[in-house]
């Protein structure tokens, strides 16, 4: 199971060994068995918390301290040579500094405890797509995490052994001190060093470390995309499977909707998940874009999961999960804001609950294998990917944005997602209040300068005539009371289907300068319960509105200078001009 002394992998090991100091080096293999050692383990210390075992089999939660309860923006860099390369909207600093930096945290930041060495593939073992890496860490429950989370342990190191390559993970929870946090990537070393936290975006490597910031930097380089995208199957009743990818931010319902449960009215249709959170985009020989989920497992929201937003989500969630920063009802059950069932006794500190607060952290998270969730795709597991139909932008709008609307091409589409947009949630801990700018829901994750991410985009209509639609859709306007327009969850699938109609060639729609929307008549509405004037105002198009819109994109596209690709301007420029 250790590699050889002479291979890279353990050189590095040994490297990190060096400066870290641990008390034992544990070469992760990945079996239950090793997972059910580790679980024991970290029960005697205090890391995790058996839940009560009658309703929810092997589950667990784990408290994480108050201070590291969400990803930090602030504290996360992109370390490339030439500042310029990470682009204005990535911290930065140069590697050097950043090394001697780290070096100076990691330093003996292992004594006395067991360092875990975690070989992982991001994707299917055997799919030329999928990514190595290896992840070092002096955290028990980041190797627990990692096993439901990624393909680990023996498998991926003989993958790595036989490549040669891996990205090269370090990870401390040192003192857990806000102080002394930096989460730090070195894309031309394809590196990661992540110090002084243990939640899991800035501690579970493979996820937003590896399979964004640095596999978009790879993706860049070698002609594909990394994105934050879910990707969903949808099965007509004719049986023909069609497959979606969408990217929203954090926390903007990416994993309700795939594993989206149609509602009544639509039976006959069957929708499946292949990732609720990143894909790997590759144009196949024949130009059809292809996705791979490189995930094996969610690190989802937890509250508001219940039986009728989610309720594969909630089945899965009875077994084998790991949950962080839930709250517990008397009888030692999970408990959440929007279960529905039982009262809470204790919050996520471990405090009895008070009136009128909240019992779960509101970005609590749940960890669980792909393969408990009931919808599970068997295409998720496939080498070469699924084929992708059309590709989907939102963000969370309480205003303007419509329900859905159609980019006129390629261009139109990219220009789409640069202008994305949506209001703060609680997935990042210092992302602040009100609507920000988060193209393409990359804000947080694009690992090198946005302008050479959207010239790589753009770069996509040279090289295929068969690339999929590309879609805006927004599922959260509000009434001036702040009700909901569109009831949204299952109902979505109304919407999937307008644009499966329209990639087919049969859909109608009408034209607008902000692209082509559905009228009331081009959607399914049977069975909806739904106010038309609502729906009137979720699919109107204020052109007023609009153009402070576009306005405001003009200001946030000037601070990217000289380097922003001219073509989204002119993009720009044609659609301020028919909005008049
Ligand atoms: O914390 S994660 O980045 O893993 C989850 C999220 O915020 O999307
Ligand atoms: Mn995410």
């Amino acid at each position: 199971m250790i590699p050889d002394t002479a291979s890279s992998a353990r050189q590095w090991v040994e490297g990190v060994a060096r400066l870290t100091q641990p008390e034992r080096i544990h070469w992760c293999d990945g079996s239950r068995k090793e997972y059910d050692a580790l679980v024991t383990q970290l029960v005697r210390d205090g890391g995790l918390i058996p839940i009560n075992g009658g309703q929810f089999a092997d589950c667990y939660l784990h408290r994480s301290d108050p201070s590291d309860v969400a990803r930090v923006e602030r504290l996360t860099f992109v370390c490339t040579a030439n500042r310029e390369d990470a682009g204005p909207h990535n911290n930065w600093m140069p590697p050097q500094e950043a090394h001697r930096l780290l070096d100076g945290l990691f330093e003996g930041c292992m004594r006395g405890r067991a360092m875990y060495v975690i070989p992982y593939c991001m994707g299917p073992l055997a799919s030329p797509f999928s990514r190595c890496g290896i992840e070092v860490t002096d955290s028990a429950y980041v190797a627990v995490n990692m096993r439901l989370m990624t393909r680990m342990g023996g498998s991926a190191l003989e993958r790595i052994l036989r490549e040669g390559e891996f990205v090269k993970g370090m990870h401390s929870i040192g003192e857990l001190d806000p102080k002394r946090r930096y989460i730090m990537h070195f894309p031309e070393e394809l590196s990661i060093r992540s110090f002084g936290s243990g939640y899991g975006g800035n501690a579970l490597l493979g996820k937003k470390c590896h399979a964004l910031r640095i596999a978009s930097w790879q993706a860049r380089q070698e002609g594909w995309l990394a994105e934050h995208m879910l990707i969903v199957e949808i099965e007509t009743p004719d049986g023909e499977k069609r497959y979606l990818a969408a990217a929203f931010p954090s926390a903007c319902g990416k994993t309700n909707l795939a594993m989206l449960e149609p509602p009544r009215e639509l039976a006959g249709w069957k929708v499946r998940t292949v990732g609720d959170d990143i894909a790997w985009l590759h144009l196949d020989g024949d130009g059809q874009m292809r996705a791979i989920n490189p995930e094996a497992g969610y690190f989802g929201v937890v509250p508001g999961t219940n039986r009728d937003t989610n309720n594969n989500a909630f089945e899965m969630l009875q077994r084998d999960t790991i949950f962080t920063n839930v709250g517990l009802t008397s009888n030692m059950e999970p408990w959440w804001e929007g279960r529905k069932r039982g009262a809470p006794a204790l919050n996520w500190k471990g405090e009895p609950v008070k009136r009128g607060e909240k019992a779960a952290h509101p970005n609590s998270r749940f960890t669980v294998s792909a393969r408990r969730n009931p919808s599970y795709s068997p295409m998720a597991e496939h080498e070469a990917g699924v084929p992708i139909s059309a590709l989907i932008f939102g963000g969370r709008r309480s205003q303007l944005a419509p329900l859905v609307m159609e980019a006129r091409d390629w261009r139109h589409g990219v220009l789409m997602g640069a202008a994305m947009a949506s209001e703060s949630t609680a997935a990042s801990s210092d992302s602040g209040k009100g609507i920000r700018r988060d193209p393409m829901a990359m804000q947080p994750f694009c690992g090198y300068n946005f302008s050479d991410y959207w010239a790589h985009w753009l770069s996509f209509a040279g090289r295929s005539d068969k690339l999929p639609r590309i879609y805006h859709v927004n599922w959260f306007r509000q009434d001036e009371s702040g009700a909901y327009l569109w009831p949204g969850f299952g109902e979505n699938l109304r919407v999937l289907q307008w644009i499966l109609d329209r990639c087919e060639g049969r859909g109608d729609a009408r034209e607008t300068p902000i692209g082509h929307l559905p009228r009331r008549e081009d959607l399914n509405l049977i069975g909806l319960d739904i106010n038309p004037q609502a729906l009137d105002s979720i699919l109107a198009v204020d052109a007023g509105g609009w153009r402070e819109e576009m306005e405001s994109v003009a200001q946030y596209l000037a601070q990217y200078g000289d380097r922003l690709p001219q073509e989204l301007l002119r993009e720009h420029a044609r659609i301020t001009q028919a909005l008049g």
